[in-house]
């Protein structure tokens, strides 16, 4: 390693060289994801900044927001990138107290300051610690994770990365709101949760809610000792007066306690057991490490995330927020279509995307769509350009407070009007590289002779590798995942996930619909049989993977 310096007029410039390019950047995604250990090779965190920091429009001269959901490098990783954008020129940053800045929070300050970007620190679900993941995710101007051509920048940037810039500055204090300097660039340590609520605040009826949840109605949020803690809790208890306790698990912690922020049945399970054996409770929440994910459950019931998207799209007129109305709604491929049905009865326009939350960013910027969701409990609005866990736990609170009925009433009122999307994702995790590639190889070679084959007693209508054209800007984003779709609507779809960094995780999505007139209180493994077992013989799950069953069942 060797070091040059520059002089600059506040501070000193230093340019640190490097040895060995990095080629750890996969072109596409729109952040990097890896172990904790992983991050802290020499030069590791830094190399994928320079990139990001070349790349993004703006950064000279710009504002910058940065902060993370509190994991394990967090606060390490702000200094570092703070020290780096100052020496790259940047006039004013944006970090929070403590370093801790949800997902959401985070797309709400980019758009408030004009901010040419910001830069997330999280690996979003997967587990934190030392022996954790750890994640830097980069945003754009109109805060949503930063498009393909900015990724794809970036992914070249790293290739013939040889040296970064840096300051030697002192590192920031960030226990409290202050505004500080470093070098030439200013800094703004901000409370990073105000402003949410703030915006929260103009979206619902914040009087009613606290009448809710001031009343005899229980409410039991699960923050996963991860980024929301501080929102829900200020949220909740402070602002809406609910009792304290309502918020289990709120203070953020470097590992997130040992567990595994993916609020899901498996990892959220004590919330799980407490809404679905229970009697105490009337409506049950959590949400994923960086606070773009929810999970909602009533008592006894939980809400498959492809339902909640439909039901805040046919219930949304209740939020002051969304009182006028929808332009329209996406849901991406995986998930079910569910909302396609209510946004048919709507006469709303309805879009079909990948997998990813930047593909909602042309249709939100365009005032195409409103709403938009992901089958991974990922809920979302035009109100920010992420997904958004406590907005959608506020939106469901503000319906079952106007309807006044409890989650299990709203959810076999909305199947006795629209009928129900049977629905399930099994994931295969931590899969041998080799046997995930080898499975979704052969299963893709086959799609082309499957057209018009019987499948599970029905025919195979259209048997592709999904490709969308983005209705905004006419971009083609091909191989999003296997779909073969029933002549009687159902669907079963085989996708490897990217946000895995053990080996490769195999996602496959089930989906049956069944009319208004159906049976429509079955449990969904059971209404979903046939096609399990169908999709297992034809792509050899079982057998090419050697796991028995899905590590995880939603
Ligand atoms: C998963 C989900 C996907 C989501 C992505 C990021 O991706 O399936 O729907 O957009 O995570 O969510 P994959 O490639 O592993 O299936 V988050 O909470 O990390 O922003
Ligand atoms: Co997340």
């Amino acid at each position: 390693m060797t070091t040059s310096s520059s002089d600059s007029p506040a501070a000193t410039v230093i340019t640190v060289a490097m040895a060995q390019p990095f080629t750890d950047q996969k072109p596409g995604t729109s952040g990097l994801r890896k172990s904790s250990r992983q991050f802290q090779t020499p030069h590791y965190l830094e190399s994928f900044v320079e990139a990001s920091l070349r790349v993004v429009p703006g950064v000279q001269g710009g504002t910058l927001v940065v902060g993370g959901d509190g994991r394990y490098g967090n606060l390490a990783a702000i200094q570092t990138i703070a020290r780096m954008a100052a020496a790259h020129g940047v006039a004013r940053l944006i970090t929070t107290t403590g370093g801790i800045l949800s997902t959401p929070a985070a797309s709400h300050l980019i758009r408030t300051h004009q901010a040419v970007g910001g830069i997330i620190l999280s690996a979003s679900h997967n587990p934190g610690g030392l022996e954790g993941d750890f994640g830097v995710k980069i945003n754009g101007a109109n805060g949503g994770p930063a498009p393909e051509s900015i990724t794809d920048a970036i992914y070249q940037a790293t290739l013939s990365l040889d040296s970064y810039r840096t300051l030697q500055a002192d590192p920031l204090p960030l226990d409290q709101p202050a505004r500080l300097q470093m070098g030439a660039m200013a800094v703004e340590v901000i409370d990073g949760v105000s402003d949410y609520a703030a915006l929260m605040q103009k979206l619902f009826d914040f009087d009613r809610l606290a009448a809710l949840l001031k009343g005899d109605f229980r409410v039991a949020f699960d923050a996963m000792h991860a980024v929301t803690g501080p929102y829900a809790t200020s949220i909740f208890e402070q602002l809406l007066g609910a009792p304290s306790g309502t918020v289990r698990h709120g203070l953020p912690l470097e590992d997130f306690g040992g567990g595994h922020p993916d609020p899901n049945l498996t990892y959220a399970h004590d919330l799980a057991a407490l809404m679905l054996e229970g009697e105490a409770y009337d409506f049950g929440a959590a949400c994923d490490g960086d606070g773009d994910r929810n999970m909602i459950l009533g008592r006894h019931c939980f809400v498959n995330p492809s339902d909640s998207l439909a039901v805040l799209t046919a219930n949304a007129t209740l939020a002051p927020g969304y009182a006028q109305g929808l332009a329209g709604v996406a849901r991406s491929m995986p998930t079910s279509a569910a909302a396609d049905v209510v946004a048919k009865s709507l006469g709303l326009p309805c879009f079909e995307t990948p997998t990813g939350w930047k593909f909602f960013g042309n249709l939100l910027d365009a005032g195409r769509i409103t709403l938009c969701g992901e089958e991974s409990f990922g809920t979302g609005s035009n109100h920010i350009r992420e997904k958004d866990g406590l907005w959608a736990v506020l939106f469901w609170l503000q319906i079952l407070a106007v309807r006044g009925c409890s989650v299990a009433d709203v959810m076999a009122d909305h199947w006795r009007r629209y009928g129900r999307h049977y629905y399930s994702r099994h994931d295969y995790e931590a899969i041998e590289s080799e046997a995930a590639h080898g499975l979704y190889g052969r299963v893709k070679g086959m799609l082309p002779a499957l057209v018009g084959e019987r499948f599970a007693g029905r025919a195979i209508a259209t048997a592709d590798d999904f490709a969308y054209t983005d209705p905004v800007d006419g971009s083609v984003t091909q191989g999003q995942g296997l779909r073969l779709l029933l002549d009687d609507g159902s669907r079963m779809v085989l996708r490897l996930s990217g946000t895995g960094t053990q080996g490769a995780t195999l996602r496959v999505y089930l989906e049956s619909y069944v009319p208004p007139s159906g049976a429509l209180a079955q449990d969904p493994q059971v209404a979903l049989a046939d096609l399990i077992n169908a999709i297992d013989a034809l792509a050899e799950i079982k057998l090419r993977t050697g796991m028995a069953q899905p590590t995880v069942i939603t």
